[in-house]
């Protein structure tokens, strides 16, 4: 057993602090060795509180992705789904193309622990530090009209939003079009891509790329003032994948079946609000004014005449915020 299961064991044991001292002398090590280990052990995503004078405090395990743990909490429309588990990629919604090109031709659920090119919408990235987060991406084999890729967008968030109050019992809002915030800060982004056939106008296939941050604490300074985590105090990553995939499948076993809608529009952080739109980098403004069947944005101008936006090449920004 190595040093560091050796003290994950003791701590696991542990209802109070146990000194690095009384560490070091249980296992035969220096103080630097001990603090090197449960340095290693929060690396691995395990929450431990050190306090000087005290020691240290197991506050919950490592949040492990487990594919069988996810498999069981599958149901049954979601039970189809290739499940692929990886430590780290560049991106699963790059995974997912790769996994077409080379013939695959299921519907697949691929998550990953860490991405080290997570990407956002028009080239921007998506921070996806390895532990504190849920970086997953869907393929599935839909024959789409291109027009109605938006509506997925749309289903994702639904989704990633049912899931988090059943698991958490947060309640976190939704901006238009992809965008999930706790608190007034972003806590989660989608990307939806789609494999188009020209010649048919159908999308043959779609990926779903959804990043949730569970647990990220230490953001870059572009992003720390308005991204958040879930700040989870217990292992959920595993029950949140299978609950986003419950609900995804559902969904989307009927796209047609609008009453998703509902709920999206019940979670809308900006309906009713000002906001400032830009459509190829030109600023609009507006009311938020509702969300059509379609999942898209009904804006009223400052004219009084009405437009929708549709498109998720639009970034819509709360006027007189910063915010995305
Ligand atoms: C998004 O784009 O938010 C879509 C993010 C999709 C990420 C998933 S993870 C699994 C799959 N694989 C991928 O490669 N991507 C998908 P957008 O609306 O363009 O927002 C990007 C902006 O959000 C950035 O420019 C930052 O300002 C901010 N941002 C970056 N990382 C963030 C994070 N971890 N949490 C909150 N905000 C973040």
């Amino acid at each position: 057993m190595s040093l560091k299961d050796k003290i994950m064991a003791k701590l696991e044991n542990s209802s109070d602090y146990v000194s690095g001292q009384e560490l070091a002398g249980e296992f035969g090590v220096s103080r630097a060795a001990v603090w090197k280990a449960v340095r290693q052990l929060k690396e691995d995503g395990c929450r431990i509180d050190s306090v000087s004078n005290r020691g240290y405090r197991l506050l919950s395990p490592a949040d492990s992705i487990d594919d069988k743990a996810i498999r069981k909490a599958l149901n049954e429309s979601a039970q189809r789904l290739e499940l692929c588990v990886l430590e780290s990629v560049d991106s699963t919604n790059n995974e997912a193309k790769r996994m077409l090109a080379n013939g695959f031709d299921g519907d697949a659920l691929i998550v990953a622990n860490e991405q080290t090119g997570g990407r956002g919408r028009l080239g921007r990235s998506f921070y996806s530090p390895k532990n504190t987060g849920i970086y997953m991406s869907f393929l599935l084999h839909a024959d789409l009209k291109l027009s109605d890729a938006v509506s997925v967008t749309t289903a994702a968030s639904v989704a990633v939003v049912k899931a988090i109050e059943s698991v958490t019992g947060i309640a976190p809002e939704i901006k238009w079009v992809n965008d999930v915030y706790v608190g007034g800060r972003k806590v989660c982004g989608i990307l939806t891509e789609a494999v188009s056939d020209f010649e048919t106008g159908m999308a043959r296939s779609v990926i779903i790329g959804i990043g949730i941050n569970i647990t990220t604490e230490d953001f870059p300074e572009e992003i720390k003032d308005k991204a958040s985590s879930l700040g989870a105090q217990a292992p959920i990553r595993n029950d949140l994948i299978a609950s986003v995939a419950n609900e995804l499948t559902a969904i989307c076993t009927d796209l047609s079946d609008r009453s998703f809608i509902k709920c999206y529009r019940e979670h809308s952080m900006i309906i009713g609000r000002e906001i400032d739109f830009y459509i190829n980098n030109v600023k609009h403004t507006g009311t938020a004014a509702d969300i059509d069947d379609n999942g898209g944005l009904i804006v009223t101008l400052p004219d009084g005449s009405k437009t929708t936006l549709s498109s998720g090449e639009v970034t819509v920004r709360l006027a007189k915020a910063s915010e995305e």
